[in-house]
């Protein structure tokens, strides 16, 4: 279990520029490895365990709609985190997330939908799929954003399997409600438990996916293992963790930060820097782990893929 001990994110900022390369490098190298062992004819992907952390995920494909910005590091990606069911600070994750217990796991799957609803388990739920490297970037709405190598697969691949009906517009997400394991939830930080939502269309896009892992190995627990969303054209928040239950629906569902606080965070939340959040800029975001601010792309930098699904929508009213 890794720990930070300073209360402050600027410890890993000041990590001098040859370390990092340096534990980059090993990574890298130490994947390689894993991805060479395979060579011989088994499949690629395929990980049936997901339900513990730290699990090495062997046979990944990597993605060709990879970012190559330069990937943040194991360390910074693990120990500076937004997991409100652990706390709110950013430390309060890496600290206490090893309390929640992951295995077992089942997500639940109902709603509009042809197939009956079912709790599936985790294990079964990732069968099917192929798992692959996806490395985006997360831009967070307090401005700081991070490079993460994932590993995952295509939302729109799950919901096909469960054949949603022509009623469901939207996808409603949940995490876990366990305020024993949990001890952000014995408090009032958030409403429990975490809900999200996408548009359909948006959750059929082919950016939009489930992460079970990132570098090479399964999730750790401040991550929302077994298996969380990843939108990266959006805000972080949309990007819940530790997911037991998705719902097709008809109507918009609530998302918890909009519930908490309506006025500055809304259902779509697509990252743009001509909307202003009430209290500050997103003109500009600092990436974790380096000194300078850099400028924020709309749709973080994913415009060209995703810009079309707006069409015709006012983006400063719908934030
Ligand atoms: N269940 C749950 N999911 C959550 C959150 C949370 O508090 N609870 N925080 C969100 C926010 S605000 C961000 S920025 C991202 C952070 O993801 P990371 O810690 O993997 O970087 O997770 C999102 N998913
Ligand atoms: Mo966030």
């Amino acid at each position: 279990m890794l720990i930070k001990q300073a209360p402050d994110i600027r410890s890993s900022e000041i990590t001098p520029e040859r370390v990092y390369r340096n534990r980059r490098q090993f990574i890298q190298t130490t994947s390689g490895v894993v991805a060479g062992a395979i060579a011989g004819g088994t499949v690629l992907g395929r990980y049936d365990g997901a339900a513990r952390a730290q699990e090495p995920i062997p046979n990944l494909v990597k993605s060709p709609l990879s970012t190559d910005d330069e990937q943040n590091s194991y360390e910074d990606i693990t120990s500076y985190n937004n997991f409100y069911e652990f706390g709110t600070d950013k430390e309060d994750p890496a600290r206490y997330a090893h309390e929640m217990s992951i295995d077992p796991w089942s997500v639940r799957v109902e709603g509009e939908m042809h197939k009956p609803a079912a709790d599936v388990a985790i294990e079964d739920l990732l069968r099917p799929h192929t798992l692959e490297e996806r490395i985006y970037r997360l831009r967070c709405v307090e401005a700081w954003s991070m490079v993460v190598p994932w590993v995952g697969f295509p939302l729109g691949d799950l919901i096909k399997r469960f054949e949603p009906t022509s009623n469901a517009k939207y996808v409603k997400f949940e995490t876990l409600y366990r305020p024993e394991e949990m001890r952000g939830q014995r408090g009032r930080s958030l409403q429990w438990p975490y809900v999200e939502g996408l548009r359909m269309d948006e959750a059929m896009h082919p950016l939009a996916i489930l992460a079970v892992g990132m570098y090479g190995k399964t999730l750790m627990n401040q991550q929302g293992p077994p298996l969380r969303l990843v939108v990266p054209w959006k805000y972080g928040f949309k990007s819940i963790k530790s997911i037991v239950k998705i719902e097709f629906v008809q109507e918009q569902p609530r998302n918890s930060w909009n519930v908490s606080i309506p006025s500055e965070y809304g259902f779509y939340s697509n990252v743009n820097p001509d909307v202003s959040h009430p209290r500050w800029s997103q003109a500009s975001e600092r990436r974790i782990g380096s000194f300078f601010r850099m400028r924020t792309e709309p749709f973080n930098g994913y415009a060209d893929q995703v810009a079309s699904l707006y069409d015709g929508m006012d983006l400063a009213e719908n934030y």
